[in-house]
């Protein structure tokens, strides 16, 4: 059922007390046609991750999938994750919580000293189309709002323990005006990304199909991708990496 959000963004509304994952909600709603949907959900019962790991998703979260059909090539998809990331930072630094992100897909909290960080919430995008023009294309925000951490799983954090709950309804809105505002500006995207990063500067391992990448990340590029100060042999060499699963 379509819900009345009073959004200053082209997004309508749709809410589920429980749902499996919102994100397979939001691939139906995809592949009949919809674009600027929004799946809400209170609880996923079945909430994914990358590469199908689990997302703890109890009651008093939030947890929803936007669907779009941009006018772009899949190559430039990363940018909506990033945007995504940009807009559920800004939208948990406005309740008082010093969010910043980790890349490419998690938003996290500095947790001492290192580069450590616990996570507070979770980006999935998905697509489908040619090798010219995306489709559509989804991206799902899972963020531990209303939630005890200690109920979630290790290295996890909410708002309720960053800062105190939140009406869910209003961070929703702002969370979707900033993402509506970062995919109608992209260019921005990359800058923004930057200033938030807790990525930059680290020592990083990054898996990817193609092997593993161990050094220092010092920038992303203009689709996103990270670009690695390797330590393998003498000379410093760069790696850019586009996808993958990263450490620091
Ligand atoms: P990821 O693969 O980067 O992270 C998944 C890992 O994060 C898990 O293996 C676990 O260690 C940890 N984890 C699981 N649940 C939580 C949690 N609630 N908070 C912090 N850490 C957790 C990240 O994947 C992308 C997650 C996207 C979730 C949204 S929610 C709305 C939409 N629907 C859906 O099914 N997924 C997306």
């Amino acid at each position: 059922p379509a819900v009345e959000f009073g959004l200053d963004a082209p997004f309508t509304v749709e809410f589920h007390d429980a749902v499996e994952s919102t994100n397979a909600v939001a691939r139906e709603r995809a592949t009949d046609g919809a674009s600027d949907l929004v799946v809400l959900a209170d609880e996923q019962t079945g909430g994914r991750g990358r590469l199908d790991r689990e997302w703890s998703s109890p009651s008093g979260g939030i947890w929803l999938s936007i669907v779009t059909r941009p006018s772009i090539t899949p190559a430039r998809a990363p940018l909506y994750t990033l945007a995504a990331a940009v807009a559920t930072a800004r939208t948990a630094r406005e309740a008082g919580v010093d969010a910043r992100i980790k890349w490419p897909n998690d938003v996290v909290v500095p947790a001492g000293e290192n580069g450590d960080y616990r996570k507070l919430a979770g980006i999935l995008t998905e697509m489908e189309g040619e090798t010219d023009r995306v489709a559509w294309l989804t991206v799902g925000i899972g963020v531990n709002a209303n939630i005890d951490a200690d109920t979630l799983p290790a290295g996890a954090t909410a708002v309720r323990d960053e800062a105190a709950d939140v009406d869910r309804r209003r961070f929703v809105q702002r969370l979707l005006e900033a993402f509506d505002d970062a995919r109608t500006d992209l260019e921005a995207v990359v800058p923004a990304w930057r200033e938030l990063a807790l990525t930059l500067g680290q020592r990083v391992r990054v898996e990817r199909p193609a092997g593993e990448v161990v050094g220092e990340a010092i920038d992303i590029t203009a689709a996103g991708a990270l670009v690695i100060e390797t330590d393998a042999g003498e000379e410093r060499t760069t790696v850019t990496v586009s996808a993958g699963d990263c450490e620091h």
